[in-house]
């Protein structure tokens, strides 16, 4: 099975910069040769371009670098597309603002094999703004609200397939400003915070998700941000919120999602690596991809999905 590196070394989603050097940190931390390891053929693709830019202007004058951010989402979904029919893309960021394209193009693709796009949201914040209603300006917060086809991306590309919001889960949550969670409340997004993690325990949450993922034969997307993971873990990202997810939660949740067989893209995101120590949360990002695609101590008996093993 061929996994394809794509960089998206994509910076304007927010004013602080630094994401652009994830993708080559990512490298550097060695991906390509875990997968290799793990007994993938790895077809690294080097970097996408961002495509040329057009005037653009919002009628939000906080809104930031809103033609660059829509020069990426055109560039990507192209990328993102064209990589499904060829093995497993792992969009290597980048912040979160490459997802409008990433998702938009996976979510096209499913929707040409006529099966349904699920979405994983791995992140401490819900991403669920337009760029009408963001107060910070930073569209790397717009994403779900991109792909789920909420109105103000005026001059995005128009959306032929637009996600319901009923097959995004989001796991991690922990940092949702009011606008955006009296919006979340009038839809059936499956919303997993904080809490319901310390109540529960991650497995059970990610497993109904899994489950009806595997029902209705979905294509399922995993879009981490680094800031899902605890800062004490993973302190490379600009919007640090304490009380995230711990170093087993993460590998656990990636564990699973390789034993469900269902994963058939990636988006490693918002890994910023001037705030990096020392390669530590590159690193920590490579492992959960290790994860993800089959490194284990023990197998495990298989979980009762229906779907293709992810790993080899
Ligand atoms: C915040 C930050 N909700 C905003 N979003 C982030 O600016 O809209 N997403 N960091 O991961
Ligand atoms: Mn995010
Ligand atoms: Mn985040
Ligand atoms: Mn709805």
């Amino acid at each position: 099975k061929t996994c394809i590196l794509i960089g998206a070394p994509v910076d304007s989603g927010k004013r602080r910069q630094g994401c652009l050097m994830g993708p080559d940190a990512y490298r550097v931390a060695g991906l390509a040769d875990t997968l290799t390891a793990l007994g993938f053929n790895v077809e690294d693709r080097g970097n996408v371009a961002m495509g040329s830019i057009e005037p653009a202007s919002s009628d939000n004058p906080e809104v930031f670098a809103l033609g660059e951010t829509i020069a990426w989402t055109k560039s990507l979904k192209t990328a993102a597309k064209d990589a499904m029919g060829l093995g497993f893309p792992i969009f290597m960021g980048g912040d979160h603002s490459l997802s409008l394209g990433t998702v938009s193009g996976v979510a096209a693709h499913a929707q040409e094999q006529g099966r349904p796009q699920f979405v994983l949201w791995l992140d401490a914040h819900s991403d669920y703004h337009s760029p009408l209603t963001t107060a910070s300006g930073n569209l790397h917060g717009t994403p779900v609200g991109y792909v789920c086809g909420r109105d103000g991306f005026v001059g995005f590309p128009e959306l032929e397939a637009p996600v319901p919001p009923s097959q995004v889960c989001m796991i991690g949550l922990r940092s949702v400003d009011g606008a955006e969670k009296a919006e979340l409340s009038r839809h059936d997004f499956i919303l997993h915070d904080m809490r319901a993690i310390d109540e529960n325990g991650i497995a059970p949450l990610l497993r109904g998700f899994l489950q009806q993922v595997a029902e209705q034969n979905g294509l399922l997307h995993v879009s981490l941000d680094v800031d899902f993971l605890d800062p004490s873990i993973a302190p490379a990202v600009g919007t640090t919120v304490p009380g995230g997810a711990t170093f087993r939660e993460g590998h656990l949740v990636m564990e699973m999602l390789c034993d469900s067989g269902l994963v058939s893209s990636l988006d490693l995101v918002e890994l910023n690596p001037i705030l990096d120590e020392r390669g530590k949360t590159a690193t920590l990002m490579v492992d959960l991809v290790a994860s993800l695609m089959g490194r284990r101590v023990f197998d495990r008996p298989t979980e009762s999905f229906s779907g293709l093993k992810t790993g080899p």
